[in-house]
């Protein structure tokens, strides 16, 4: 049943290649303007039920271009158990979307045929979307393409992506994970949250320093319809003011507001009113990232990101397993973008062993499964923790176990609703946020007393653009450069200037720039020091436009 074929003339006829220049399948997949988009749309569809047939299992499709304006859009896949495309799958993603219409036929050939892939196989996809005005049509192109190779289109509509990637998982382990829908999704989080809060000998109102009273940026995108269903199931148990909920096709998305906006700018968003020492968090576009943050008495910003979410959350759950008395490792996975100071202060003072890894969320995710219980963070928010099922099973036999104490078995009652409240899946902004307000409840602190656990070192982050970004490698987790020659030593000259110093240089990967990164004791030198690194980059690596500039206030 050559039934691939109906795919070319599907092809040719409704959703034709519209563009010349190749598009790659990048750090997140294909994001660009969303009117250039359909085709590539269609030959993922298609790609999806190849991989559903390959896989024998559900595959998931996302619609989003996360935190970017609302002109693009993009487009990922997700793979059986909910993660991110394995990636020696990328490339053919990156070969379905540039081959020309009338290489559709022989390409869905060549892929059959290497992966030996049985055509005949039924399968589903799972479909959602962003707010994004561009997000239904292009949703319509991917069901086009699902259905060109006789594949099942589910279409869930407007989901963040954190649920569209528990939805598969959901499928794929037989519902074990969850009940793949919505309503399943919220049940799931809020049933384990509300265990949680109940469990505290305290009321709900709060715990020592602990207040239950949160405000809430939902970047005026997905983050902000679907904490409504949270508002109605938590009601007084945490009350969620939510801010930023513009209509889709305002053109508010992201702008101005959200997680990126905050972390990228250090300051307040647009439409969150100033109120001293109450704690705040930003979503992005799909809610798949979050930062704290607070503004103090003498209107200082103070923001608490990913790097701070993950040491909480990686300490909490140590507690616990101490409390438990059981021995499973646990591990922190980061990037080089990871403030120094957090990194010192989990292995120093938590002793909790952490791994750097390229930035990214497949590498993130990749190691954390080496672990019994891998908790991952991107300093920019995107992060949740991964359980092996052994780790699970372990916790079930302690709280079943009578030899152990009752706080014993409490405790790890306590950790298997926490788990519950993760999206092991994905990072996911809401879950984490669920998390977050957990461990702040169950310790009594509000964000001071979280802040006050280290000092942030005071970091710069750059753009340079030069002519070909690819002129840049790096290696040992971005942190070292190996060419251009010679750019590495520079670096290491430079660095050695300044106190607690570190830099290191990257090629984006979903911008057409350098990104250049310096923390350093004080907020002069870490200036200095990222314009010195960046003018070392235009100088040796082919700089283009403005060369970077000496702060001329130090
Ligand atoms: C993408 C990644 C994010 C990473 C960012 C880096 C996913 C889902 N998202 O948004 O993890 O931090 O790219 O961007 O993997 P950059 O390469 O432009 O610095
Ligand atoms: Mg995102």
């Amino acid at each position: 049943m050559a039934n691939y074929r109906t795919a070319y003339a599907f092809a040719r006829e409704m959703h034709p290649k519209t563009e010349k220049a190749d598009i790659q399948y990048g750090t997140a997949g294909f994001r660009t303007k969303a009117n250039k988009l359909g085709y590539v749309m269609y030959r993922m569809g298609l790609l999806a039920v190849l991989r559903a047939r390959y896989k024998n299992a559900t595959i998931g499709v996302m619609i989003t271009a996360s935190h970017n304006p609302e002109p693009d859009n993009g487009v990922k896949l997700v793979d059986p158990y909910g993660e991110m495309l394995e990636q020696s799958w990328e490339g053919w993603a990156t070969k379905f979307a540039n081959v020309g219409d009338d290489q559709l036929e022989s390409i869905i050939a060549e892929i059959i045929q290497e992966y030996n892939i049985p055509m005949t196989e039924r399968v589903q996809i799972c479909i959602g979307k962003d707010t994004r005005p561009s997000s239904p049509s292009l949703a319509k192109s991917v069901m086009d393409g699902v259905l060109a190779l006789s594949g099942k289109p589910v279409d869930f509509g407007i989901v963040t992506t954190p649920q569209l990637h528990y939805f598969v998982a959901c499928k794929n382990s037989k519902h074990a994970y969850g009940i793949p829908t919505e309503e399943g999704y919220y049940h799931k989080l809020v049933t384990a949250f509300l265990n949680l809060r109940s469990h505290q000998t305290n009321s709900c109102e709060g715990n020592g320093n602990y207040r239950n009273r949160i405000l809430y940026d939902g970047a005026n995108g997905v983050g902000a319809k679907k904490i409504k269903q949270f508002q109605e199931r938590l009601g007084e148990a945490l009350k969620i003011e939510l801010y930023n909920d513009e209509g889709i096709g305002t053109g508010k998305l992201n702008h101005l507001c959200g997680a990126d906006y905050v972390k990228s700018n250090q300051k307040l968003p647009n439409g969150i009113p100033i109120q001293p020492n109450v704690r705040c968090c930003s979503v992005d576009g799909d809610a798949d990232r979050i930062v704290y943050y607070f503004t103090d008495e003498n209107d200082k910003f103070h923001l608490l990101d990913g790097d701070r979410i993950a040491t909480l959350i990686a300490a909490y759950l140590k507690e616990l397993l101490e409390q438990i008395d059981i021995d499973l490792n646990l591990a922190l996975i980061q990037t080089a973008y990871a403030n120094g100071a957090s990194t010192e202060y989990i292995t120093q003072k938590l002793k909790v062993p952490v791994a750097c890894v390229s930035t990214g969320v497949k590498h993130l995710h990749h190691k954390a499964v080496e672990y019994e219980v891998g908790v991952y963070f991107e300093a920019n928010g995107h992060g949740t923790v991964i359980f092996r099922q052994s780790a699970k099973d372990r916790l079930k036999q302690a709280v079943e176990d009578s030899s152990r104490s009752d706080a014993q078995r409490n405790a790890a009652k306590r950790l298997l609703n926490l788990i519950n409240v993760i999206n092991e899946t994905v990072g996911d902004a809401i879950s984490d946020m669920l998390v977050v307000e957990t461990i702040l409840h169950a310790k009594g602190w509000d964000v001071q007393d979280w802040e006050a656990t280290y000092t942030d070192l005071p970091n710069r982050l750059i753009k340079v653009t030069i002519e070909n970004r690819n002129v840049i490698t790096t290696t040992d987790a971005e942190r070292i450069c190996l060419t251009p020659p010679g750019l590495q030593d520079e670096i290491n000259a430079l660095v050695s200037k300044y106190n607690k110093a570190r830099s290191f240089v990257r090629p984006s990967g979903t911008e057409d720039i350098v990104r250049v990164y310096a923390e350093a004791a004080t907020r002069e030198e870490a200036d200095m020091l990222a314009a010195e690194v960046g003018q070392k980059v235009y100088e040796m690596a082919g700089g283009i436009g403005d060369r970077p500039e000496i702060p001329n206030n130090l």
